[in-house]
């Protein structure tokens, strides 16, 4: 529905360039020269994968496939894995970020600390504003000291409108900005959450709350649930996934640090495990550097 800034496709496969080695280049290099998927073979392919951080039960099944059949060759091996990952992209469902004009939306942003949530806000308040939409910002972690003043740089330098409440509960913090802009016509909320309380037992309780809190006032709002999962974390992530979407329900999947990581497979893993699309790309620390996740960008930028 909008584009958000993109990259020279050069640039974006300088910056994945490291997953590509790690994931497909390693590959390359060490089956297709073979003659067949000998045991020896198929068993250092399945330690590649793994070691990218496709995940275990990932990596086992495209082996596996391999290991059943005869049409596949090692030297076909670059085309097997872009067809299975394409596949796996396209089966998780729509990358657009959902978004309905001339409406409130509401994008409720969750993730462990540091993941870069409230730089994502940053990022979108920034790329809202520059379509000219009228930009909210909820500053929903009032646990961290210093985490609403550094959203506060950030919504000045986006030009976006926030509601802080130092120390106050988060839901009453989001309750008033679904208020405010309702009554003035705001086109978009982001709320901003904390990563870390005293245990993940009381963040997974209070972004449920914040959740009902949306739920009770403006459920017809909400766009996405977005989980945003640092790229560096690898397998981990996996789990932050299944954690957060057991608490609230996860509709998608930023993705930050892809610049300079070699764990991207993260992408396809949360794809595969949970069925979540990655919709949105952190490529660096930079207003700007924020990207729509596209598919066929990706694989394009892996296998060539
Ligand atoms: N290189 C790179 N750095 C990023 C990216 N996104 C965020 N960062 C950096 O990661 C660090 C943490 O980002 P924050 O946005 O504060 O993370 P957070 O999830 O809000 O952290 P908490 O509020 O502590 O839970 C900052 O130094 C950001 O500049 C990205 O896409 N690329
Ligand atoms: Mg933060």
């Amino acid at each position: 529905m909008f584009k958000f800034f993109s990259d020279s496709f050069e640039n974006f496969k300088k910056k994945v360039s490291n997953t590509a080695s790690a994931l497909v280049g390693n590959v390359i290099e060490t089956v297709s020269e073979e003659e067949e998927f000998s045991e020896f073979v198929l068993e250092d392919m399945e330690d590649i994968l793994i070691g990218a951080d496709l995940g275990v039960n990932y990596a086992a099944e495209l082996v596996d496939n391999l290991r059943s059949q005869s049409k596949i060759k090692p030297s076909d091996v670059k085309t097997y894995l872009k067809d299975e990952f394409e596949k796996v992209l396209n089966n998780a469902g729509s990358t657009e970020l959902t978004y309905k004009d001339g409406d409130l939306n509401i994008y409720f942003i969750t993730g462990i600390n540091g993941a870069g949530k409230t730089t994502l806000i940053g990022k979108l308040a920034y790329k809202f504003k520059t379509l000219g939409k009228k930009v909210l910002i909820a500053a929903g972690d009032t646990f961290r000291a210093a985490a609403e003043e550094q959203l506060d740089i950030w919504s000045k330098r986006a030009g976006a409108d926030i509601v802080r409440r130092d120390k106050a509960d988060p839901a009453s913090v989001v309750y008033e900005a679904i208020q405010k802009a309702k009554s003035e016509r705001y086109d978009v909320i982001l709320v901003d959450t904390a990563g870390r309380l005293q245990n993940k037992y009381n963040l997974m309780e209070e972004l449920a709350k914040i959740k009902s809190v949306i739920d009770k006032n403006a459920s017809e709002n909400l766009r996405e649930s977005i989980l945003v999962i640092d790229a560096n974390t690898g397998q981990n992530g996996l789990q932050q996934a299944k954690v957060f979407t057991e608490a609230v329900n996860i509709t998608s999947v930023a993705l930050t640090k892809l610049d300079g990581s070699a764990k991207g497979a993260i992408v396809l893993a949360v794809a595969k495990e949970m069925g979540l699309p990655v919709k949105l790309v952190g490529v660096g620390e930079k207003m700007e550097d924020l990207k729509e996740f596209n598919p066929q960008e990706f694989i394009q930028a892996l296998f060539e």
